[in-house]
């Protein structure tokens, strides 16, 4: 599948907004792809399809996590958790595509998790920081991502877990061992 036809499939099934999140999230990943050497051609793919799933119905998701052999614990958490996992399977059933790296790195974009690869770090923490995200400690977040992706991963899982304890919501255990990969070796 080819850029445009994926912007194409996107624009059709994302909202306005949320369309124009992932430009950003794609230029953003293609920018830290050129800068750290990762394909940028799967990238740009990964980056165009992470949110692919975001607005299909929570019951729908549900489904999928079912049928699909998902960690059926993400279904006690918060609904958000569900369009990544879903997502990576959604774009293989639904679109054809069935590319390890780019299934993974949309797994795991919203929660993270431990020692992730260079190629989901990027789409991780693109998503975390493209231009439009403006919250709370995410300039700290865009300085330190070309000096070290790894320390700006760790920064924005600080950041969600502490987003997440203002607004008393439960918290995935990925993000925390996206937070401990710095503490302890081997993460
Ligand atoms: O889909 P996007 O809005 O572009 O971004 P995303 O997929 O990173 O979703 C972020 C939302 O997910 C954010 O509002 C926080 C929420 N969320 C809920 N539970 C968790 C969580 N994020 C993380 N990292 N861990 C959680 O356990
Ligand atoms: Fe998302
Ligand atoms: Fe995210
Ligand atoms: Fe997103």
């Amino acid at each position: 599948m080819d850029r445009q036809e994926a912007l194409e499939i996107v624009k059709e099934k994302l909202k306005p907004k949320r369309y124009e999140h992932t430009i950003r999230v794609m230029d953003t990943a293609v920018s830290l792809a050129k800068y750290y050497g990762v394909n940028e051609k799967k990238i740009e793919l990964a980056a165009i399809l992470h949110d692919y799933a975001k607005y299909r119905s929570p019951d729908e998701m549900r489904r999928w996590v079912i049928k699909e052999k998902l960690p059926q614990d993400i279904l006690e958490y918060n609904d958000e958790l569900l369009h990544g996992p879903v997502g990576s399977k959604m774009i293989e059933h639904e679109l054809g595509v069935k590319d390890g790296l780019i299934q993974n790195a949309i797994y795991y974009h919203t929660t993270g998790k431990r020692n992730m690869t260079l190629f989901e770090k990027i789409i991780f923490i693109a998503d975390y920081i493209e231009p439009g995200r403006q919250f709370p400690g995410v300039e700290a977040v865009r300085e330190v991502v070309y000096k070290d992706i790894h320390e700006a991963c760790y920064m924005a899982a600080t950041n969600t877990i502490l987003f997440l304890m203002e607004m008393e919501q439960p918290i995935y255990p990925d993000t925390f061992q996206l937070y401990n990969e710095r503490y302890i070796k081997g993460g």
